[in-house]
Order: C-alpha cells, then sequence, then structure tokens
C-alpha cells in the first residue's frame, strides 16, 4: 500500500500517550493494580521519573484511594486497572465518587478490539457496566482519538458537578502509534457547564434573601467541590442567616460559629431540622435533596419558598419544589451574591435556632456497663486533633453517624465519608489516598469491625509507604447501624448482624469453637500482620491516652476500641418521617 506522505509520522504507542497526558495534567499519584490487558501501560508507568505508584492489594481499595487523593486535595485521582475482574472490582469505587461528585480517571485495559463481543479471556463490557455510575466514559477504537479523549476525560471530571470519567483501552490501541498532539483546548460542543450565574436570578435571589424574616441556608457537597466555603461563611455573616449542612457538606461553615445547626438530615441535629421545619426561606447550595434529609418530601420545609443554587441543572427542583433556579459555579455565584445581600438582623429568628441548639446538643447516655461509649473515643480524637491539621476519613454505619455528631467540622476537604452511595470499606484506603494528597495532614480512619474486615488488606500500602494514618476501630460486634434498624423495625431479630461466634443464627450453622476468641478476627494480630501498631483498648481511662500515643507516633496505628455493644444513634427521624417524628432517645 502506498505510504500516504501528508500523514505526519507515527510516533508515540497509545501507553505512551497515557503517560503523557498523566504528566500533561500534573497528576503526581497513580493508583494501579496490573494484569494482561494492560501492561504495555504500565511498562510505561515504569519509564515516568515524576509519577509515584501506588499498587493497593485490591482494586476497590484502589479507586477508593484516588477518590479520597481528590476529596482531599480537589485534584483529579487516578487508577488505572486491567481488563475483566480488574474494571469489575472498581465499580463499587466508581459509584461511590459518581454519587458523591468526585473528580476521577480512571483507565481500564480491555481485550484488542478484535477480541472485543467474542467472550474473550477477562473480558467485560467496561463501558456498559460503568455507564449508569460514571460521569461520562469512553471506549477507545483508535489510537489517534487517545490524545483528545484523555484531556477531554480530564476536563469532564473536573467541571460543571465532577466525577469519575472512564478510558478503557483496547490492548492493540495500547501498543498501535499516532502523531497526534494532545489539543490545546478542550471543545465539545455539548458540554459547556454554566458558570457564572444568570444576573437577573442572583439578584431575584438576593432580594428574597432580604425579604425573609426566618431564612436558612442548606450547604451540602457542591459548597466544597466549588471550593466556595468562604463565599458561602461571608455571606452567612454579612446576611446572619443560619448554615445547615448535609453529611457531604461538613467542614464547608464552621461549626464554631453561631450561626452553625451543624448537619441537617436523618441524623442531623435537632436544631437544623427544626429550622428547616419552621423557615420561610431555604437556599439550597449545592446539595440535591437526598431522601436522608429531606425524609417525607411533602412535609418538606413546608412554610418555605426554596431556591436551588446548582451547577447541575438536572439537580433543580429533581425531587423538592423549586421557585427559583440559580445554575452556575457555587462560588461564582455566593461572591456576586455578597455586595447584594443586606447587613442581616434576624435577631428573634437566631435567638430562636440557638435555643433549639442549647436545648438539644449531640449527646450519648454513658454505658450501663462501664464499656467504653463509641461517641466518647470520637469526642476525645476531636478534642485532641483541635488546631491540628487534621483530615478524618469514615466507613459506613454508626461510625460515620457519630462521626458527623461528635467531630467538631471546621474546614472543608477535613471529612471525608462516602455520603451518597454509602460504601462499607471506604474508610481505610481513603485514609491512604487522603494522606498521600496531604503528607503532613493527621489523617485518622474512624471505621466499624464490619467496615474494617471489607478492605483491610490496605493496611500494607499504608505500612509500605510510611503513610501514618491511625485506624480506629469502633468495636461493638456488631454490623451496628443494620442492628439497630432491626431493633427499630424488625422486632429486634439479629439476623446475620451479630458477628461473635455465640451470637450467630442457627441458620448460619456456627459451633462456636471454644479454643478461639468468641470473636474474630484478632484485629491486633491482623494489624501486625501488616506491619502496622496495635493496641487494644477496653477500659475506658485507657481511650485517651491510647489516642496521644497513636497521634503523637510517626507510624501507622490501628486501635481497636471494644465499645458498648448496642449504643445507638439519635437524634433519628424514622425513614419517610417529617422532623416532628424525631426519636430523642431509644430506651
Ligand atoms: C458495601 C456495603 N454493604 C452493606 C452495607 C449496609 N450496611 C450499612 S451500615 C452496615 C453495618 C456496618 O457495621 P460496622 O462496620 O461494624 O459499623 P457500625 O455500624 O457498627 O459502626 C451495613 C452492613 C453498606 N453500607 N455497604
Amino acid at each position: 500500500m502506498k505510504k500516504d506522505s501528508s500523514l505526519p509520522p507515527a510516533t508515540r504507542t497509545g501507553a505512551r500517550i497515557i503517560v503523557e497526558a498523566l504528566e500533561r495534567m500534573g497528576v503526581d499519584t497513580v493508583f494501579a493494580y496490573p494484569g494482561g490487558q494492560i501492561l504495555d501501560v504500565f511498562d510505561e508507568l515504569a519509564k515516568s521519573p515524576d509519577l509515584h505508584l501506588i499498587l493497593p492489594r485490591h482494586e476497590q481499595g484502589g479507586a477508593h484511594m484516588a477518590d479520597a487523593y481528590a476529596r482531599a486535595t480537589g485534584r483529579p485521582g487516578v487508577c488505572i486497572v486491567t481488563s475483566g475482574p480488574g474494571a469489575t472490582n472498581i465499580v463499587t469505587g466508581l459509584a461511590t465518587a459518581n454519587m458523591d461528585g468526585i473528580p476521577m480517571v480512571a483507565i481500564t485495559g480491555q481485550v484488542a478490539t478484535a477480541l472485543v463481543g467474542n467472550d474473550a479471556f477477562q473480558e467485560a463490557d467496561t463501558c456498559g457496566i460503568t455507564r449508569p455510575v460514571t460521569k461520562h466514559n469512553y471506549f477507545v477504537r483508535n489510537v489517534a482519538d487517545l490524545p483528545r479523549i484523555l484531556v477531554e476525560a480530564f476536563h469532564i471530571a473536573t467541571t460543571g458537578k465532577p466525577g469519575p470519567v472512564l478510558i478503557d483501552l483496547p490492548k492493540d490501541v495500547q501498543i498501535s502509534k499516532t502523531s497526534e498532539p494532545f489539543p490545546e483546548k478542550f471543545d465539545r460542543p455539548g458540554y459547556r457547564p454554566s458558570v457564572e450565574g444568570h444576573p437577573k436570578m442572583v439578584a431575584r435571589l438576593a432580594q428574597m434573601i432580604n425579604a425573609a424574616k426566618r431564612p436558612l441556608f442548606y450547604a451540602g457537597g457542591g459548597v466544597v467541590a466549588a471550593d466556595a466555603s468562604e463565599a458561602l461563611t461571608a455571606l452567612a455573616r454579612k446576611a446572619r442567616v443560619p448554615v445547615a449542612t448535609t453529611l457531604m457538606g461538613l467542614g464547608c461553615f464552621p461549626e464554631s460559629d453561631p450561626l452553625s445547626l451543624r448537619m441537617i438530615g436523618m441524623h442531623g441535629l435537632i436544631a437544623a431540622n427544626r429550622a428547616l421545619d419552621e423557615c420561610d426561606m431555604l437556599v439550597s447550595i449545592g446539595a440535591r435533596f437526598d431522601d436522608r434529609v429531606t425524609g417525607k418530601v411533602s412535609e418538606f420545609a413546608p412554610r418555605a419558598r426554596v431556591a436551588h443554587v446548582d451547577i447541575d441543572p438536572a439537580a433543580i427542583g429533581k425531587t423538592i419544589r423549586c421557585d427559583l433556579p440559580v445554575v452556575g459555579d457555587i462560588r461564582s455565584i455566593l461572591t456576586d451574591l455578597l455586595p447584594l445581600v443586606r447587613e442581616g438582623d434576624h435577631a428573634d429568628w437566631l435567638a430562636q435556632c440557638a435555643a433549639w441548639k442549647a436545648a438539644d446538643p449531640f449527646s450519648f447516655d454513658p454505658s450501663p456497663a462501664g464499656a467504653i461509649m463509641p461517641q466518647a473515643v470520637i469526642e476525645t480524637a476531636d478534642r485532641l486533633t483541635r488546631g491540628r491539621d487534621a483530615i478524618f476519613t469514615t466507613d459506613v454505619g454508626q461510625n460515620q453517624m457519630w462521626s458527623c455528631q461528635f467531630l467538631t467540622h471546621e474546614r472543608p476537604r477535613t471529612f471525608l465519608s462516602s455520603g451518597g452511595l454509602g460504601t462499607m470499606g471506604f474508610g481505610l484506603p481513603a485514609a491512604i489516598g487522603a494522606q498521600l494528597g496531604r503528607s503532613d495532614a493527621l489523617v485518622v480512619c474512624i471505621t466499624g469491625d464490619g467496615g474494617m474486615q471489607m478492605n483491610a488488606q490496605e493496611l500494607v500500602v499504608a505500612v509500605e509507604h510510611r503513610l501514618p494514618v491511625k485506624v480506629l476501630i469502633l468495636n461493638n460486634t456488631y454490623l451496628g447501624n443494620v442492628r439497630l434498624w432491626q431493633d427499630l423495625m424488625y422486632h429486634g431479630v439479629h439476623s446475620m448482624t451479630h458477628l461473635t461466634q455465640s451470637g450467630r443464627l442457627p441458620q448460619e450453622r456456627i459451633e462456636p469453637d471454644p479454643t478461639l476468641p468468641d470473636y474474630l478476627p484478632d484485629f491486633i494480630k491482623l494489624a501486625e500482620a501488616h506491619g502496622a501498631r496495635a493496641r487494644r483498648v477496653s477500659d475506658p481511662a485507657d481511650v485517651e491516652p491510647a489516642l496521644r500515643e497513636a497521634f503523637d507516633d510517626p507510624h501507622v496505628w490501628v486501635l481497636e476500641f471494644i465499645v458498648e455493644p448496642e449504643a445507638d444513634i439519635t437524634p433519628m427521624i424514622p425513614p419517610g418521617h417529617s422532623p416532628k417524628d424525631v426519636i430523642r432517645r431509644f430506651k
């Protein structure tokens, strides 16, 4: 065949282009697990002097690490895995990031294009499987498209409502060559998220805030994503508007500020939920009216006019009526709003909110048996880290809710938790990802004995890379949050939630072995087997000394706290109910 001399010479392989793109985008850390269909990329990764390569011990762990790296730094997290099981293992990580709007770029190996659809070894329809759990995904057919796709992927992941973008890269595309350059700028007419809020809408919002007698800001993860915490704080302080946050918004407004009503929703502060019930003007800012917040939709904020401020037009009016939509970048909108709002007063309203706060602070009863209360562990960790540059990650369950309640959230990007998907197993890999992004910070993971067993293998990554994370296991011998719901709604039948050998259902057919401890695994041995320091704490008097020892030591630490087994999370608005149905105490 005659060579077309008008074509530029082929100069680099698809695999090389991947690594060049990472370097161009300023990526410094890559979470990557190898396999047959991605080896060409790994060969190139090994040549890069600038990349810090992290080998998780399970692809799910790697995806959560990349996600939390992004949450902690604001820069996109990158993970690379092989085809088939490598790709399916990151699905939970992608879904977690997608629900919480976290920027990630995932690159998956794929069988050669000629084999696609043949049930080839380690073939999976990665694009099909991940389409519903990514912001966007690409199947690369032609290596000449790859430079453009990479530029687009990083752009789409980090703009608008951020999210994970996946690039599926067949083996033959990795080894094919092209001289196609990286495009200078991103150009896709179908993707132009608005940045500036419409001036008329912004002016109208200012009028509504100025006219309100009982205004409330309801702030979510969008404020964190937009780096708009300072803008929100300035606005709330000028207009004297109380601020309640979602779980994802924790830290976007300092909880030490008297205007803070802390967390809203199912396990939120009673004051925040009462304010929601009584306010006459609700401004939702980067929040998506999750059902854990709205409860019974028909009774949500019944007296309020509702404004939605969000970068994502799809979020406007999705579940809750909207009287005023303001679409655009939250920081830009709040900054434009600041000169338009009047210095507020709202003395009566603020006094009312303060009275609600004083009447029902987050609190807990002591253990009847004198055991350690899990909330006390978190309160102590909070006290010991005040004034320090500390980041907390959590798992999912009671440990997560108590962390929302008993940590004082002062700054954005310091509380990393799987909000939307509620992914157990997130906490430990998240701590590792966060520590890689923020090497100076004290990173503490709060987890349950159930969640710890979902990604415990990643401890070795922390140890190997000298990432001195501190893992606090609140061992209540239960899948505690589910146990609580069983007590509440299933007549106390603990179906498969009691993790001791003696507490299992007859159907599980477990004969307790008297030569073994009733509870397995031994977390201390498990931690030590991975090279971490570890200590079991069962006396309340030892909680503070143990935390101090771990926090002041440069090693990876696992502290297992043997806590009151059936401590509950209160307050609680049962699912589908409204704030008036709040349960203050179960017993
Ligand atoms: C991957 C995954 N599987 C199942 C669940 C359902 N779930 C939510 S909380 C919970 C119990 C968590 O138990 P544990 O980790 O011991 O924490 P605790 O609630 O006791 O603090 C379960 C099973 C989940 N959120 N994520």
